[in-house]
């Protein structure tokens, strides 16, 4: 239903997206995608770029007068560090190419795209492959995220995200606030127990002074959903598994977890399910869970409760103490490249992770309520909500 394509280098002129399938009559505003915009841009431990940069885009299409119209959605993020680099980027050929141009890479970091990329696209220099690698990318990610998120706004479900994890430090916190964001953008780190946050900053400080990186864990939460998005009844219409691919899609993410995740694994099933008993808001068909274990998701399938997911990113693969490598010119043993680099990007990955999120979950949302524009979609969810709750399911069972 939703589908959305990115494109450009970190270095080059800008970025480029392009959303389709969202809906006419939505209120969208540039303002609402530049705020998540900066929100990816924070985040203690983030390198020098994000002091250049003031991402901002621009909407090409897809908008009239603060209102979408149905037709694909694009946008142009420039790269304001463009202009230091528009000799090693430029499109067009320049006298001099045949030695290669400045800024080669050469020693490719373990970890990075940068090996497997000259190898496999037949490249000389690196260059040509991290610059599409490069996590920059995840700015028109964001983009297109916010608009999604705004979509799933205006239906009542709201996307947040926050730090549980840096390094060996851990978040401890008992219960969420209702407005997530609001209270983990305050924390340097994102990270809502504020004796962990320092504790992170410390450890980044560490790592920074020690030539090194860290990576770390962020939770999403999504709250407002229906029963009823994905389906069960094949394996790529399971709404776990689509959301689990999105998130493993981001840049330097190793792993996934959905409500209890793995941990679940280790326990037994009576300490694992979530029981069934009446009550609950409408949308949830009126059915309830004391707890949720599931993380929102059964048999790949909404049940009204929030989705809680996380994502678990290892540390950034450029270190400015760098590990061995191979030299591609000579073939010799070497150190890797130490470009300009972030320390950890964890905190920035939530707010990624939340993009990704929204951009599956309005997607779901779409596919199971159908509607080319904003009133059918509401008219359509309140009908379904009404099914749930007729009694033709719920009700007449139980009585
Ligand atoms: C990033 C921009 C990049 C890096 C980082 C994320 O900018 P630059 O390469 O100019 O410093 O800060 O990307 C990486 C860590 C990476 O390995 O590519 C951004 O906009 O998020």
């Amino acid at each position: 239903m939703i589908r959305f394509t990115t494109a450009g280098e970190s270095h080059g002129k800008a970025l480029v997206a392009i959303v389709d399938g969202i809906p006419a009559g939505m209120p969208l505003l540039a303002s609402d995608i530049d705020t998540q915009l900066r929100r990816r841009m924070f985040g203690y431990g983030r390198g020098a770029r994000m002091k250049i940069e003031e991402d901002a885009a621009e909407i090409l299409s897809g908008v009239r007068a603060g209102e979408t119209l149905g037709s694909p959605i694009a946008l142009l993020i420039p790269n304001k560090d463009w202009e230091n680099w528009t000799d090693i980027m430029a499109a067009e050929p320049l006298e001099g190419d045949s030695e290669g141009r400045r800024r080669k890479v050469l020693r490719p970091r373990p970890g990075h795209a940068d090996l497997v990329g000259v190898l496999k696209y037949g490249r000389k220099d690196a260059r040509d492959v991290l610059e599409r690698a490069s996590a920059r990318e995840t700015a028109a990610r964001v983009g297109c995220g916010a608009v999604c998120r705004k979509l799933l706004g205006e239906l009542g479900v709201a996307v947040g995200s926050h730090v549980v994890e840096i390094g060996s430090i851990r978040s401890d916190v008992q219960s969420l606030p209702d407005d997530i964001n609001s209270a983990a953008d305050e924390s340097p780190v994102r990270c809502l127990d504020p004796e962990a946050s320092a504790a992170m900053v410390s450890l980044i400080d560490n790592a920074k002074k020690k030539g090194d990186t860290l990576g770390g864990i962020a939770e999403v939460v999504v709250t407002g959903l229906m029963v009823g998005l994905g389906s069960y009844v094949s394996w790529d219409r399971k709404l776990d598994g689509r959301l689990a691919q999105a998130l493993m899609s981001i840049h330097g993410v190793k792993g996934v977890e959905i409500g209890l995740g793995f941990e679940g694994a280790r326990k037994h099933g009576s300490e694992v399910h979530d029981e069934i008993e009446r009550g609950g808001e409408p949308r949830m068909g009126g059915f309830n869970r004391p707890t949720n274990r599931a993380g929102g998701l059964e048999g790949g399938v909404t049940n009204g409760q929030p989705l809680v997911l996380r994502a678990a990113m290892k540390p950034i693969s450029t270190l400015m103490r760098p590990l061995n490598t191979v030299n591609l010119a000579t073939g010799e043993v070497a150190k890797a490249q130490s470009e300009r680099s972030d320390v950890t990007a964890v905190p920035a990955m939530g707010v990624i992770a939340e993009a990704m999120a929204a951009f599956i979950i309005a997607d779901a949302l779409l596919e199971k309520v159908g509607g080319d524009n904003m009133v059918d979609i509401k008219t359509n969810i309140a009908s379904y909500i009404a099914r749930l709750n007729s009694g033709s399911v719920g009700a007449e069972t139980v009585e």
